[in-house]
């Protein structure tokens, strides 16, 4: 199981609670779907996302967005227990939603690099960024957890 030391734990709550979590979700949403548009079939649902600017202005990306930021704000609560936390994200994503697991992996990378953005060259250091990452990485690998 992942351990977070207290400094990783503290920089996690605290870069959390500076996030405008509904922006930064249909922001990493988007860019997953257009930096690797081969996770665009899973989102056939959404109606138009067959370009960058459909994909931006698409309320329904902006929504999911909302949602994973929401589950993602779950995992901030429960860093003692991710694997639990996502016991059922997981299940789902696996059994119903057939998702590729390494495209936790890609939606990850996305939430990262638009944290980063937002917070900025003196907010994002490597201190960060390893806790982020870390905290990510372990989430990714808890929605694995229950895929056969
Ligand atoms: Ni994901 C639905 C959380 C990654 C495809 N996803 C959800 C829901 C949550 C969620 C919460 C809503 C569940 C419900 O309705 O009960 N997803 C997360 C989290 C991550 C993640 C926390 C990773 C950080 N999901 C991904 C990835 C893909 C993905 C990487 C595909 C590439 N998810 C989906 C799809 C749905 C979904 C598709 C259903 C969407 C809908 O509204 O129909």
């Amino acid at each position: 199981m992942v351990e977070f030391t207290d400094a990783e734990r503290s920089a996690i709550v605290s870069v959390w609670g500076q996030l405008h979590a509904d922006e930064v979700g249909a922001h990493a949403i988007a860019r997953l779907l257009i930096v690797y548009p081969w996770t665009q079939r899973y989102f056939s649902a959404f109606g138009n996302i067959s370009s960058p600017a459909a994909i931006m202005g698409n309320p329904k990306v902006a929504a999911h967005g909302k949602v994973v930021m929401g589950a993602l704000e779950k995992g901030v609560k429960n860093l003692n227990n991710l694997k639990g936390t996502y016991a059922a994200l997981s299940t789902m994503h696996s059994e119903k939603l057939h998702v590729d697991p390494d495209n936790f992996r890609l939606l990850a990378h996305c939430i990262s690099t638009t944290i980063a953005m937002k917070l900025g060259h003196s907010a994002f250091t490597p201190e960060v960024q390893e806790a982020i990452e870390k905290f990510l990485s372990a989430v990714a690998s808890a929605l694995g957890k229950q895929y056969h």
